[in-house]
């Protein structure tokens, strides 16, 4: 570290001692904080006006898996991959999963993607045709085999499934039909596998959506049991929902299994996470580290097997840098939330001291945690700025061979 580094990170950790913060104890919360990178995010993706083509997107899973090395290199904290079936249909798995081992990665969560064919216009799983709900659950089976051969223990099912008019479908059907291919794929599921159920509360459809909101996953999960739990995309939720109190009732229910980090501003925006609402990042991660305290074993569990995953489209942006930026927005926000203290937090509480508590939590929001990064970085042997150092590597200039036109989402 500089000196002025050195100097800075000295006086921080003075500061975060005298608040009766355990250094130490931040920095290992800190290393253990792994996020999973998208194989979607390092591919073109757009608007619903328009995708641009980029020079150097990666071609196949193969260099997708090659882009997401890179950001697990200089991070040193992304080392697995999700895929998007069939996005990232190949021939052969094994040879898929021994290329991410070769590059010090693994592939996590297999997301079904039964919303993009032809047949899947009025719906998937909920569609009035039983042809095509069949359909869609061979293909919610397929991935499952799929996890088998790849290692991966998340399946993330997010359905595109709703109605753009009243009446258009009848919705109690499409709420049984939902049921049934998720009940159907759960009990194909091995022990040790999990089934991570996503809502979003509108788009495609615009009238209804199958799965709208917190609660009808979790009724979901509810009733196919235990290896069911809820996924929270942060971009999912209308304008102004307090996404944070949804963290926590669901862990504190024990059916809070992941995340897709991703900002949003008006919709489903899928933009850099902590980008737009860094405040919201923290106070998610305040939750998740309060659940940590619980005296409820179950609780505990749940939050140790939290899936951080990143779910995001980079439209306009080089995707390699916004995936790295996305992580380290990702670090700083649990960092600062890793600074609250909570004995003071509940001394103020249960005096009902309103600003006092208020403060508790927003005076560690407010820290600049730049020196603990810094030193985490250097203990573990990383770069201290991951992006100036993919700036100025030759990465970005070689991927440019592979032109333009690589894979689409
Ligand atoms: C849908 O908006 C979503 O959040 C789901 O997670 C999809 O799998 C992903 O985005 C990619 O389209
Ligand atoms: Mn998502």
């Amino acid at each position: 570290m500089s000196t002025w580094s050195d100097r800075a990170y000295t006086v921080f950790e003075e500061q975060q001692r005298d608040r009766g913060i355990d250094i130490s104890a931040v920095k290992a919360r800190l290393k253990e904080l792994k996020i999973e990178t998208p194989s979607w995010g390092y591919g073109d993706s757009g608007t619903r006006f328009k995708v641009f083509r980029r020079v150097g997107v990666p071609r196949d899973p193969y260099e997708k898996m090659n882009d997401a090395a890179v950001v697990n290199q200089l991070t040193g904290a992304c080392p697995s991959v999700a895929i998007h079936i069939p996005w990232d249909l190949v021939d052969d798995f094994a040879q898929l999963q021994s290329h991410a081992e070769s590059l010090g990665l693994r592939i996590g969560a297999v997301n079904p993607n039964v919303f993009q064919d032809d047949d899947y216009m009025l719906g998937s799983v909920c569609n009035a045709d039983p042809k095509i709900r069949r359909k869609a659950t061979d293909h919610l089976l397929l991935c499952v085999d799929i996890m088998k051969q790849v290692g991966s223990d998340i399946l993330s099912l997010w359905f595109a499934d709703g109605t753009n008019y009243p009446g258009q479908g009848h919705i109690r059907h499409r709420k049984h039909w939902l049921y049934e291919a998720l009940q159907e794929t759960y009990q194909a599921l091995e022990p040790s596998m999990r089934m991570l159920i996503e809502y979003k509360f509108f788009e495609p459809g615009f009238y209804h959506t199958d799965l709208a909101d917190w609660g009808m996953a979790y009724n979901m999960a509810m009733k196919l049991g235990p290896q069911a739990q809820v996924l929270v995309d942060t971009g999912h939720h209308a304008p102004g929902t307090n996404v944070e109190h949804i963290v926590a009732t669901l862990l504190d229910e024990a059916k809070l299994g992941g995340f897709h980090f991703n900002s949003r501003k008006y919709a489903d925006d899928d933009l850099i996470v902590g980008a737009t609402n860094p405040y919201e990042l923290f106070l998610i991660f305040y939750q998740m580290l309060d659940a940590r305290l619980s005296e409820n074993r179950a609780v505990q569990d749940t939050v140790s097997n939290i899936a951080y995953m990143i779910d995001q489209s980079h439209a306009i942006e080089p995707k390699i840098p916004a995936m790295i930026r996305s992580v380290q927005n990702i670090q700083t926000q649990y960092a600062k939330a890793l600074l609250i203290n909570h004995d003071e937090l509940r001394e103020t509480q249960a005096k009902n001291d309103v600003l006092a508590a208020e403060n508790a939590v927003r005076s560690a929001y407010e820290f600049d945690v730049t020196p603990l990064l810094l030193a985490i970085r250097e203990e573990e042997g990383l770069p201290a700025d991951p992006m100036q150092v993919y700036l100025k590597s030759d990465y970005g200039k070689a991927i440019e061979s592979r032109g333009v036109g690589g894979s689409s989402w």
